[in-house]
């Protein structure tokens, strides 16, 4: 009897532990940036004078893929509170797209800013942009 509650519970665990990893992919918000001599072209998200909201809890993928006419180099930075992080250099010939992973809001930051920290002729439109963390989404 107590075996099989010990069996029933391990296999319990299993099950669980394997359908995790499928619901974190099934969430998760791709946003692809690219990256023009005008500025970011964003879809995957809204966005309005260069600002996006994405609910708090949700894990994100930024990709920024490459279009500058200019050939400039770009190399983005997300900054928070509690949070930096740096994608490789994109300059469109040795490397066309980064990405950049983390979780809106995820140790209390409110907001993040995005900006390109390579001097560049369409710096003025690389910088600043800004992603709000909005409420959870509530589950459905
Ligand atoms: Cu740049």
């Amino acid at each position: 009897m107590i075996l099989r509650i010990i069996v029933g519970l391990l296999l319990t665990s299993v099950i669980v532990a394997s359908e995790q990893p499928q619901a974190l992919a099934v969430n998760r918000l791709t946003v692809t940036m690219k990256v023009t001599a005008q500025g970011l072209s964003v879809s995957g998200i809204g966005m309005q004078d260069r600002r996006m909201t994405i609910p708090r809890g949700t894990p994100v993928r930024i990709v920024l893929e490459y279009a500058d006419a200019n050939r400039n180099a770009h190399k983005f930075t997300v900054t928070a509170k509690n949070t930096e992080i740096t994608s490789p250099v994109i300059d469109g010939e040795t490397r066309k797209t980064a990405t950049i992973d983390f979780t809106a809001g995820d140790r209390g930051q409110e907001f993040y800013r995005l900006s390109c920290e390579l001097p560049c002729i369409a710096m003025d439109q690389l910088v600043d942009y800004i992603i709000m963390v909005g409420p959870p989404r509530t589950a459905a």
